[in-house]
């Protein structure tokens, strides 16, 4: 697997907005949105082309290219934070099926300092997942990777993908690298990767609680 940050100065732009404590829930929520949408023409770079031939109104035959399964795409959201993501990423992807997936991190077992959190996975809904298809898995905070872990641990159960993809805002060195040892072929997409994670299990600086800062 590649681990990719999208550092396109947008990209960069609206992190910095999202990082921002003094940034409210209606920006907030749209910088994730715009995020999904750099983030899924940046993926998309990643897909095989292939050539065509059209012809103009001018009766004369231009070359041109498509991209290869850009309809076989699987998009799974982690509820709730990843939500305005998939939105945007949808705008690269308009033909994706989207499955959800509730998780959460009980923080009440959490030892302080402990780099792994017990998840507790409530309501899931996965559509089957086929071998041509390309699987994209959407959580915006890759803290521990306990979250991210647990999904694919379901989600996998619907079908092997060609190919699975990871999206998400913010991750650390540690989650990546846990990921990976779990999942070696996965590419990993990320707008920034932090330094820190503090007692709490927080990324530092990070950007809070993206699920409390987009909706409340
Ligand atoms: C936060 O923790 C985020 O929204 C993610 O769902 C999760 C990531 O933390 P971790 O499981 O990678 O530690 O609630």
């Amino acid at each position: 697997g590649r681990v990719i940050i999208v550092d396109h100065p947008l990209a960069q732009d609206i992190l910095t907005t999202l990082r921002d404590k003094r940034t409210g829930q209606i920006e907030f929520r749209k910088g994730l949105v715009r995020l999904g949408r750099l983030v899924g023409y940046e993926i998309i770079k990643s897909f095989e082309t292939y050539n065509v031939e059209v012809e103009t109104p001018l009766g004369v035959k231009a070359r041109g290219i498509r991209i290869k399964d850009v309809d076989k795409v699987i998009i799974v959201q982690v509820l709730r934070a990843a939500m305005p993501m998939v939105e945007g990423l949808l705008k690269a992807f308009p033909a994706a099926r989207i499955g959800v997936v509730s998780a959460r991190r009980v923080e009440n077992t959490h030892v302080p300092g402990s780099m792994e959190f017990q998840i507790d996975v409530g309501y899931y809904r996965i559509p089957e997942i086929h071998g041509d298809d390309t699987l994209i898995v959407v959580d915006p905070m890759l803290a521990t990777g306990s979250t991210i872990l647990s999904t694919l641990n379901i989600v996998y159960r619907h079908g092997k993908p060609k190919r699975t993809i990871t999206v998400h805002v913010i991750g650390t060195r540690y989650a990546i690298d846990r990921v990976l040892a779990k999942y070696p072929d996965i590419d990993v997409y990320l707008v920034a990767v932090d330094p820190e994670l503090n007692e709490r299990g927080f990324i530092v600086p990070g950007l809070g609680d993206a699920g409390d800062r987009a909706y409340g």
